[in-house]
């Protein structure tokens, strides 16, 4: 495989709305998305990899504009009958959406990985971007509260985020293998560009730099590494962003995400609503770009990753 000219880390829907943005601002084989993986777990015993498939779907345009997971054309026969037989129905699968489940859990039966079956389903459904997890081992995310730990599906679905947050762990973390792709294409000269696309920096970024070596390779890659704000004017686009901040005694800030990644970034994106905080993140030793960051058409979208691939070009 050819080193790519950009590596996307991505989480859920702000990830994948970026990621759609850059595939539409470079050749397709430039652009390699690294998914986060702590939010995947085994529930009516399939294997669901919620930010695989929110960037897939997105990617090969059957996401579920409306919701934001999960594909559009959606019916739900299979969950309806789940609940009829008092089965768990609190996490929804639709009967589309179903067939890839099975279809990932069969073949991870069969001793597929989850890189090549990512990588197979993305071909089929006609995406000649890369598309790979972060790892191949299992890592899986959760979310500490003054109850008690709750794994990531149980906080965000089944308790919809209702708990107060007090940390994070990613279980599995310290002994997973980083994905091959994301790897490889840190590896020797490295990308052209890291992007870490607009997603939760808690649970959907720091899985993947916490993987063994994956934060050092950033920092030391010769490749510059941007971050785009998830949050805007002090609130999430999407999401509990805005509220896991303010739990763990940080202020909803763009300046708070750029804290949090400071010494491995080195450019920060901040919204237009946000330009008072240029100066301050300026000061955490990143360059700045200021400029429309909420994407709510696909030209939103486009304008967004032009922007970020320009301001790459003038750190590189
Ligand atoms: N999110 C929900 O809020 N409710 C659901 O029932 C739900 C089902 C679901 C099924 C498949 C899938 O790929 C994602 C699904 N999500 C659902 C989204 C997902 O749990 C989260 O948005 C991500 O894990 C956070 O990035």
């Amino acid at each position: 495989m050819s080193t790519p000219r950009c590596l996307a880390l991505s989480g859920g829907v702000g990830g994948a709305k970026l990621a759609l943005g850059l595939l539409h601002a470079m050749p397709p084989e430039d652009l390699l998305i690294v998914a986060n993986t702590g939010d995947d777990f085994d529930h009516l015993g399939l294997r669901i990899c919620p930010d695989i498939d929110t960037v897939t779907y997105t990617l090969s345009g059957l996401a579920n504009p409306t919701l934001g997971w999960g594909r559009g054309d959606e019916t739900w026969s299979f969950m309806e009958t789940v609940e009829s037989l008092g089965g768990e129905h609190w996490f929804r699968l639709g009967d589309r959406d179903l067939a890839l489940h099975v279809e990932r859990t069969r073949r991870l039966g069969d001793g597929q990985s989850l890189s090549a079956i990512t990588a197979e389903v993305a071909k089929r459904l006609g995406i000649a971007a890369r598309i790979a997890p972060m790892s191949d081992d299992p890592v899986r995310t959760i979310v500490e509260t003054p109850d008690g730990p709750l794994a990531f599906q149980h906080y965000f679905v089944r308790e919809q985020c209702r708990p107060t947050v007090t940390g994070f762990r990613f279980e599995g973390a310290e002994i997973a293998t980083p994905g091959s792709a994301l790897t490889n294409a840190l590896a020797g000269e490295g990308p052209g560009m890291v992007v870490i696309c607009p997603s939760n920096p808690f649970i959907s970024i720091d899985p993947i730099l916490t993987l063994p070596g994956v934060r050092d390779m950033l920092v030391r890659s010769a490749a510059p590494v941007i971050a785009v704000s998830p949050i805007v004017g002090g609130q999430a686009i999407k999401g509990p962003t805005a509220k896991m901040l303010s739990e763990l005694g940080l202020p909803s800030t763009a300046l708070a995400v750029a804290e949090h990644y400071q010494g491995v970034v080195d450019g920060f994106v901040l919204d237009r609503a946000d330009s008072d905080a240029e100066d301050a993140v300026r000061e955490l030793g990143c360059e700045v770009l200021v400029t429309n960051t909420v994407m709510k058409s696909l030209q939103d979208r486009v304008s967004l990753a032009r922007d970020v691939i320009a301001f790459s070009a003038r750190l590189s």
